[in-house]
């Protein structure tokens, strides 16, 4: 699939405003990647994919979940975290996507332990990107350019903190995700 038809394909499957935010995470997916040194072409295609599912319909992910084996503690969990997982598995059956991409978009919401830089400049990407306005975010863009691996640290404690105050439960693969990047004194 070419940069092009991903962003015919998302231009007409995402309302305006999920658009541009898409635009935003390609565009600071592709400054990461220049500067982390990570394939420019792979950023910016998992950045344009990376939210085709977002308003795909509950029970038809729960649905895809269950039928490509998916985690079954996905089901446990809020429907929010299902748009990454499944939304990579329908655009590599559909377009037979590069591995390292499908895999940038699988982990793009809650991370995975040791996951790769690709998936980490999505990660980072996704919450710093221009249209994204929350307290911290520009301490966030900052760390950023200095080190990829801290961003992420920090992004998944954003994360974390977020849903600690909205009394919310945590996918233990976020936590997982912030233990193996913290770093331990
Ligand atoms: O799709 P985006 O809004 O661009 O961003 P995203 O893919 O990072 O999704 C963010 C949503 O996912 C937000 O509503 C919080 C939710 N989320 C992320 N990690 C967790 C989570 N929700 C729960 N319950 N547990 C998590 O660990
Ligand atoms: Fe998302
Ligand atoms: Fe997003």
């Amino acid at each position: 699939m070419t940069y092009e038809e991903a962003q015919s394909l998302i231009e007409a499957t995402l309302p305006e405003k999920r658009y541009i935010h898409t635009l935003g995470v390609v565009e600071t997916a592709d400054r990461l990647a220049r500067l982390y040194g990570v394939d420019i072409e792979q950023a910016r295609l998992a950045a344009m994919l990376h939210d085709y599912a977002k308003y795909f319909d509950a029970d038809m992910m729960r649905q895809v979940v269950i039928e490509e084996n998916l985690d079954p503690s996905l089901l446990e969990f809020d429907d929010e975290l299902l748009h990454a997982p499944v939304g990579a598995i329908l655009l590599d059956r559909a377009y037979d996507l590069d591995p390292a991409v499908v895999s940038a978009i699988k982990n793009h919401t809650t991370g995975e332990p040791g996951m790769s830089r690709l998936d980490q400049i999505l990660f980072v990407a996704d919450a710093i990107e221009p249209n994204r306005s929350y307290p911290g975010v520009d301490t966030l863009r900052d760390l950023a350019d200095r080190s990829l691996e801290a961003a992420v640290v920090a992004t998944l404690r954003q994360t974390i903190d977020y849903l600690l105050k909205k009394s919310v439960r945590i996918f233990p693969l976020t936590i997982e995700t912030y233990n193996h990047f913290v770093k331990t004194p």
